[in-house]
């Protein structure tokens, strides 16, 4: 169930979706595609201002809370979730030269521009469940555009 990120990259790196549900990055499923985060693309200047901060070393881990209340718990069960992928994009250091990106899935690949990429979620888990079936994770534009017809079934990130 993991996924690595590798080809055009400084550092080769695995996710781990199983994981997700523990992290406050996440974002429920409906709300990604509410009004108002629909228009929070990721622009040049969002992404240079990233890579400087990563540069100066200013960035925190990310903030990951370990232990749910039972209430919690009973909560996840009731949503869907997708996860921004930029976070882990910038901790594998995208070469500057890398234009795209090769998505293994498990029928076939499937080769989009990295702006794609940065502009889309992973979506990780049904009802608060890994997506065992189709998964490990879907990839799902920003803009909601591929919303009805996610590429599922990601195994692996080929960047390139
Ligand atoms: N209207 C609408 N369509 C949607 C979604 C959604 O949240 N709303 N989710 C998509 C995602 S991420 C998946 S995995 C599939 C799930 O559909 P299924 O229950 O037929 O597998 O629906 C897709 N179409
Ligand atoms: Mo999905």
């Amino acid at each position: 169930m993991i996924v690595p990120i590798i080809g055009k990259v400084t550092y080769q790196i695995t996710m781990d979706p199983t994981v997700w549900i523990f992290d406050d990055r996440k974002i429920i499923l409906e709300e990604a595609f509410s009004d108002n985060n629909e228009k929070e693309n990721i622009d040049e200047t969002k992404l240079a201002a990233e890579r400087w901060e990563r540069a100066i070393g200013n960035f925190s881990k990310p903030p990951v809370n370990k232990s749910l209340t039972k209430h919690e718990r009973e909560n996840i069960l009731k949503y869907s979730y997708v996860m921004p992928i930029t976070d882990f994009l910038n901790h594998a250091e995208v070469k500057p030269e890398a234009t795209h990106v090769t998505l293994v899935t498990e029928e076939k690949d499937i080769t989009i521009p990295l702006s794609d990429l940065y502009n889309s979620y992973l979506m990780f888990a049904r009802d608060g469940k890994p997506l065992r079936e189709d998964g490990p994770v879907h990839l799902l534009y920003k803009d909601g555009s591929n919303k009805e017809n996610p590429i599922k079934g990601i195994k692996k990130l080929i960047i390139n």
